[in-house]
C-alpha cells in the first residue's frame, strides 16, 4: 500500500490515516508531495491527499481510509459495537465540522502562537473538544478516547494534539493529559521530528499562522521557500 501525503508540518489531514496505520503496524509506504510542487491530481482523484493506492484501488479521502483499512483490520474500529458507533461519530464530527479551529488554528507543528483573538465561536468549538474528548475517556475508561487501545477516532484527532501544542487553547486536566498522550506516542514523536526538519515553506500557511496571533517559537529548520 502507497500512501501519498503532503508536508508533515502543514498537513493535518495526511496525519490521520499516517499516525492509524503506524499505530497499528500496518505496512506501507509513504510518499511525501510537498505543497506547490507537483500536482496532485496525477495520482488523486480530488487533487487531494492523503490518497492510498492498494493495487487497482485507489482511496483519496481520510475517513474512506480508514474504513477501507477495517476491512482488513482489526482494532482500526473498537470491537465493542457501543464504542464503535461513539467513535464513529466523533471522527464524522470532526471530519466534517470545527470550521474555526480549522481556519484560526491551522496545524503548523513547529510553531508556538500566542492567539490574537479568541471569539466566541472558537471557545466554543474548543469546549466541544474538551467535553467529546472526556466523554469518551470517561465512558470508555481511557487512556484512548474509545477505550484501551488507539483507534482511528484517536488518529482523527491526533493532529489537534499538534494544535493544542501549537496554541495552547484553555482545556481541562482530563483533555490536556489526552493531548500530551497522543503527543508522546512513538509515531506522533516521529512525525513531529520529521515536521521540524522539514525546510519547506508554504506562503498560504505561513501567512495563516501570522493571521492568528504572534509567533513565540519557531523550531523548525532553516526556512526555505517553495
Ligand atoms: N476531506 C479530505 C480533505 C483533504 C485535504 O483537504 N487535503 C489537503 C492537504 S491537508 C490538500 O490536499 N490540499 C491540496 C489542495 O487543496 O490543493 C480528507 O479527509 O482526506
Amino acid at each position: 500500500m502507497l500512501l501519498y501525503i503532503a508536508n508533515k508540518n502543514y498537513s493535518s489531514w495526511s496525519l490521520r490515516p499516517w499516525v492509524l496505520l503506524r499505530q497499528l503496524d500496518i505496512p506501507f509506504e509513504e510518499r511525501l508531495m510537498p505543497f506547490g510542487g507537483e500536482s496532485y491530481t496525477s495520482f488523486s482523484p480530488s487533487g487531494r491527499v492523503p490518497c492510498l493506492v492498494d493495487g487497482d484501488t485507489t482511496v483519496w479521502d481520510s475517513l474512506a481510509i480508514a474504513e477501507y483499512l477495517a476491512e482488513n483490520h482489526a482494532g482500526i474500529w473498537p470491537a465493542d459495537k457501543a464504542a464503535r458507533a461513539w467513535a464513529r461519530c466523533a471522527s464524522a464530527e470532526m471530519h466534517s465540522g470545527f470550521q474555526e479551529v480549522r481556519n484560526i488554528c491551522t496545524m503548523n507543528c513547529g510553531l508556538h502562537i500566542k492567539l490574537r483573538d479568541f471569539p466566541e465561536a472558537l471557545r466554543s468549538e474548543w469546549e466541544r473538544i474538551d467535553s467529546l474528548w472526556r466523554e469518551g475517556l470517561d465512558r470508555y475508561g481511557g487512556p484512548f478516547l474509545a477505550g484501551p487501545t488507539f483507534s482511528a477516532v484517536d488518529a482523527f484527532f491526533a493532529p489537534v494534539a499538534f494544535r493544542v501544542q501549537t496554541y495552547s487553547p484553555p482545556l481541562s486536566a482530563a483533555a490536556a493529559r489526552y493531548a500530551e498522550r497522543l503527543l508522546q506516542l512513538s509515531p506522533m514523536r516521529e512525525w513531529y521530528a520529521a515536521a521540524l526538519a522539514e525546510t519547506w515553506r508554504d506562503a498560504g500557511h505561513e501567512a495563516d499562522a501570522r493571521a492568528a496571533g504572534e509567533t513565540i517559537a519557531d523550531l523548525r529548520g532553516t526556512s526555505r521557500t517553495g
